[in-house]
């Protein structure tokens, strides 16, 4: 195996025994290999496409492909195995079709649109020589996966507007053409262009995704969300998938259960409509990584409705309590499918929470966000007077991820030593590095602005353009706003190339730079948009508030 798609790779350099994240070589493999049938596909799709003949039906299951091999998304082999199988026989079909219009199939000459296997046996020979050290070129190599890696985030995005039945299909087009881009013979100019288009598609699925939720759950308001336990058993939901959590609630209404947002899912609370749900009852403990501790003292069962998902130590309490959906998956979970048409079944969860005692409390009090576009913007005028009153002297873009590497200690550190007169906006799990931290407010502007999940980045994004035209700048990059982002996994490197994309400059990025970026791609990154890493908390603030 080979992967170095996160910022845990091992030594900063790639995990080549078994992934940091837990992922095994078999898996890894396989997921290799599903990625060379995807490309397969995407070659048909692309000339189907020119014949006006590309089959939509096939769109759901390239996104759903690309999220499975997201770090930390889905460990189960056989799932692998099963889906390479699927897109085996999809691919087949769109060759016949492609046949049919009269395509000449010596214009594909990419071996994954061609390659077939009829048993895991041969699919497992095949899948450790189609990964990432198949390109030689060290740059191209680097430029190719950069390019997957914001499509995987992207994919992740989209597939969660397309379960609220939002769809664009310009994205499904650019992910077809960029798969493709990754096998044919282009220059690293001609990739370095494929990634700023992907950054473009980027800001297009963050902006549907934000579409999706708030058109269907409203818009995030100002919400007090509770971090302590209440006294009845309680379902623990993680992950990004909004759909998946109402369909929770629906069904847990009036059975006693009380459900519980872990990590990720905290923004949920932030929207009205899952505000009306009395049994909704807080956030409990932190980000992702420490649902090895959280999930111990959470007595109920766990649903993952994407990842992070970290593998159970072998005697962990809580193994034969967690559940899988979507994209996600881990072997000796249980995984709930959806029916087509139908709400996902969650009656069996609900029965195993009904004979689990409450948690127990590991943290009490309560966290405050719910500051998307929406709700800054209704908070405009006060925002702007104390930027103009010089009462709120810069913004902090903190978004992105947290993950366990020590380093990442920055942040709380970071956080603690910015002066009062700022502010933290902040997006994805990397707030739980300083969203318990009594920062206090400005003119009662608290000091760390929760946006979201990560994909809510966007909002913030959003939130910086609106506020170039009131100040009334030429370059967004003319704001008193500072982006010092910590990344782990694919979601951030799509963000990441979004804001590139919208013309945001000097971002700094920790805990360390990607270990994808050869020297010369991370020159061009540094070059062309000024890309830098992180140093020391005291360093960096004194770097950031005297430029
Ligand atoms: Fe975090 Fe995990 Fe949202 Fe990621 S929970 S690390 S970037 O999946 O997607 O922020
Ligand atoms: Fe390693 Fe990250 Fe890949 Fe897991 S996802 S195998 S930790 S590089």
């Amino acid at each position: 195996m080979f992967c170095y798609q996160c910022q845990e790779t091992a030594k900063g350099t790639g995990c080549t025994v078994r992934g940091v994240c837990g992922k095994t070589p078999d898996v890894a493999n396989l997921q290799d290999l599903l990625l060379f049938v995807l490309k397969g596909i995407a070659h048909y799709r692309v000339q189907l496409r020119a014949l006006n003949a590309v089959d939509h039906t096939a769109d759901r299951f390239m996104l759903d492909g690309l999220f499975m091999t997201i770090t930390n998304a889905n460990f189960d082999k056989q799932r692998f195995i099963d889906k390479i199988k699927a897109a085996l026989e999809l691919r087949e079909q769109l060759k016949q079709t492609f046949l049919a219009k009269g395509g000449k199939i010596e214009n594909i000459t990419f071996e994954g649109a061609h390659w077939t296997a009829s048993t895991p046996e041969e699919m497992e020979a095949k899948a450790g020589n189609v990964g990432v050290l198949s390109t030689e070129n060290e740059d191209i190599r680097s430029l190719r996966e950069l390019l997957t890696y914001g499509m995987k985030g992207m994919a992740a995005y989209t597939e969660h507007a397309h379960n609220l039945g939002h769809e664009n299909p310009g994205i499904y087009e650019f992910i077809d053409r960029g798969l493709v881009a990754t096998t044919i013979p282009l220059s690293a100019d001609q990739l370095v262009q494929m990634v700023l288009e992907c950054g473009k598609n980027g800001v297009d699925a963050m902006a549907l995704l934000d579409k999706a939720n708030t058109d269907t759950y409203g818009n995030p308001e100002i919400t007090k969300v509770d971090i302590g336990v209440r006294k009845n058993p309680g379902i623990l939901i993680s992950g990004h998938d909004l759909r998946d959590l109402y369909e929770l609630l629906e069904q847990t209404e009036g059975t006693g259960v009380d459900v519980y947002t872990h990590s990720e899912m905290l923004p949920a609370h932030y929207y009205p409509a899952f505000k009306k749900y009395k049994h909704f009852a807080g956030n409990y403990g932190n980000s992702w990584w420490r649902q090895v501790y959280e999930f111990q003292h959470f007595n109920g069962p766990m649903l993952f409705t994407t990842n992070c998902i970290v593998p159970p130590h072998p005697d962990a309490n809580y193994k034969d309590r967690v559940y899988t959906t979507g994209s996600a998956g881990f072997p000796g979970f249980k995984h709930i499918e959806r029916k087509p048409g139908q709400p996902k079944d969650f009656s069996e969860i609900i029965e195993h929470a009904k004979k689990c005692p409450p948690p127990e409390e590991i943290e009490n009090g309560s966290i405050i966000g719910g500051f998307a576009h929406n709700q800054v913007f209704a908070l405009a005028d006060k925002v702007v007077e104390a930027v103009k009153s010089g009462a709120i002297r810069k913004f902090f873009v903190m978004a992105g991820c947290d993950g366990r590497m020590k380093g990442r200690e920055y942040y709380t550190e970071f956080a603690q030593k910015l002066p009062k007169d700022t502010v933290i906006l902040t997006a994805g799990c990397a707030k739980y590095r300083y969203n318990k931290l009594p920062l206090g407010d400005i003119n009662g502007i608290p000091r760390v602005l929760d946006a979201g999940q990560c994909n809510d980045s966007y909002s913030l994004a959003v939130i910086a353009l609106k506020l170039k035209e009131i100040f009334g700048v030429e370059d967004v990059n003319q704001l008193p706003i500072v982006y010092n982002i910590a990344w782990y996994e694919q979601k951030a490197v799509i963000v990441l190339l979004a804001l590139l994309y919208l013309g945001v400059k000097n971002i700094h990025l920790g805990p360390t730079l990607p270990g994808f970026l050869s020297p010369n791609v991370a020159k061009v990154l540094i070059d062309k948009f000024g890309i830098a890493g992180i140093t020391t908390a005291d360093d960096d603030l004194k770097f950031f508030l005297e430029n």
